[in-house]
This record gives C-alpha cells, structure tokens and sequence, in this order.
C-alpha cells in the first residue's frame, strides 16, 4: 500500500484554495440574486400596471465545480487561475426566463438589459439565427454591480430567455443527448430538429390566438426602448 505523507504546509494551502473557491462561487451567486429579484420586480410591475405575466417561470443555477473544470478543459485553458476562469468562463452564474410570447421574450430582454446598472457583455440571438439542431433561446450575458463590504463588484450572469415551446423542446433534448451520452443516432437527431419546427409554429400559433383574444397589449405599442449598452470582449 503507498502511503503519502501529508504536511502541515499542504493542509494549510488546500484549505485557503478551498476558502478561496467558495468565496469566488459566492460572488457569482450574489450576482444570480440581483439578476433574480430584478425579473421578480418586473414580473410583478407588470402583473399590478398591465394585468399580465409575460414570465411563466424562472430557474437559476450555478455551475457546479465539476462542470467549471470541464468547460476550463474543453476551452484550453492553460494553467487557469482565478482571474482567467472570470474573464473566459462566464456562465457560472445562470438565470433562464421562460416566458410565454416570443414578443415577451425580446421585451423581457429590452426591460432588463436597459437598466443603468446592467452592462451587456455579448447577446446570442438564437432566435433569430437557431443553431443547427433547431435550438432557439435569447442569451445575454451582462454584468451586474454587487455591494460586498470591501466594495462594489460587477459579476456576470448569462440570461437565456425562452418561450414555454423552446423550453419545451430543449429540456427534452438534453435528456436525450443525456441518455445517449452525446451519440445519438442520426435518425433521432432528424426527428428532433422537426420537433424544434413544430414548438415553433406552435409559438406562432398560440402568439396570434392571444393577440386575437387579448388585442395587441397596450404595451408593445409603446415607442422601443434605446439599445443596450454593450461592452465588447
Ligand atoms: P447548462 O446545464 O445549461 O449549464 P460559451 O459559453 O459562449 O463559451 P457555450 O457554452 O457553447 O460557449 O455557449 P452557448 O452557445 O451560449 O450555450 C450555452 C448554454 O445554452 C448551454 O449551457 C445550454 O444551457 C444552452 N444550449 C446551447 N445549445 C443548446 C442545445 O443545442 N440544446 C440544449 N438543450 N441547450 C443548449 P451548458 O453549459 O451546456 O449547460
């Protein structure tokens, strides 16, 4: 049996990586809380002023550690230190909106990304342009000011903003490129990018039953709000 003699010295400095790393996770979850209570404010502003919810639900998450090693991994990134997994990994922090409309997505982005303290890193308009398998959902990824006691700090946070059909359609093929440990067979791959085609007509279809119930709410006819503030990296 091989024994490995363990030094003082090493416990020392596993425990302050260990300290470190917590406090590293904690900033990205402050910065999640912020991004959080911002759409609950906005979803509850609009349910009070206009009688609707544009948001059907909200589910946030940071990565686990063992998911931030794999994605340090697949981008190459050589002896990462904190400072390096900061500026190339920025989806730590995660929150996803699903909303009902895809008119609500882009106003729930509008709302958001407008706020004088947000910051917009990058947007990924998967909507406009879906990736090859038919995958549709709106990411932004911005910065966020959070207030620690030794000061302010702007922490990322990656919104994807999702109709309840995209959703729909991207928790199941997760599961399936789950199950099949990322080789699925090709006639699957086929089926599931018609399905992602059929959650879009259906979008399409349940937005005009809406507006033809509902009309055109008061609140898209308003004058569109400035672009975001982008900040290029
Ligand atoms: P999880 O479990 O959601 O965290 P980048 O971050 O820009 O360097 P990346 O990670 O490819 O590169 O960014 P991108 O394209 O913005 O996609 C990141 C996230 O979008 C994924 O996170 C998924 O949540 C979602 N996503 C992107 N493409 C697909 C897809 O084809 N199917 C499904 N179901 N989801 C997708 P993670 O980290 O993979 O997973």
């Amino acid at each position: 049996m091989t024994t490995i003699e363990v030094t003082e010295d090493a416990i020392r400095q596993t425990r302050e990586l260990r300290d470190e790393f917590q406090r590293f996770l904690r900033e990205y979850e402050f910065g999640m809380r912020e991004v959080e209570t911002k759409i609950s404010i906005l979803r509850d502003e609009f349910l009070h002023d206009h009688s609707y919810n544009p948001i059907e639900h909200v589910k946030s998450r940071l990565k686990t550690p063992d998911s931030i090693v794999e994605k340090i991994a697949r981008k190459g990134i050589e002896e990462p230190d904190f400072e390096r997994i900061r500026t190339e990994i920025t989806d730590i922090a995660g929150v996803r909106v699903t909303c009902s409309f895809v008119a609500d997505v882009y106003q729930l982005f509008d709302l958001l990304t407008q706020q004088d303290d947000i910051t917009v890193r990058a947007v990924k308009d998967y909507i406009a342009e879906p990736k090859a398998n038919g995958y549709k959902s709106l990411h932004v990824i911005i910065e966020v000011p959070v207030f620690l006691s030794t000061g302010p700090l702007l922490v990322p946070v990656e919104v994807q903003f999702r109709t309840i059909a995209m959703d729909f359609w991207a928790s199941l093929e997760h599961k399936i490129y789950y199950k099949f440990a990322n080789q699925v067979p090709s006639h699957l791959v086929d089926s599931l990018t018609d399905a992602a085609e059929a959650a879009s007509e259906l979008d399409a279809r349940m937005e005009r039953l809406h507006r033809e119930a509902h009309g055109v709410p008061r609140r898209q006819l308003l004058p569109p709000p400035p672009p975001p503030r982008v900040v290029q990296v």
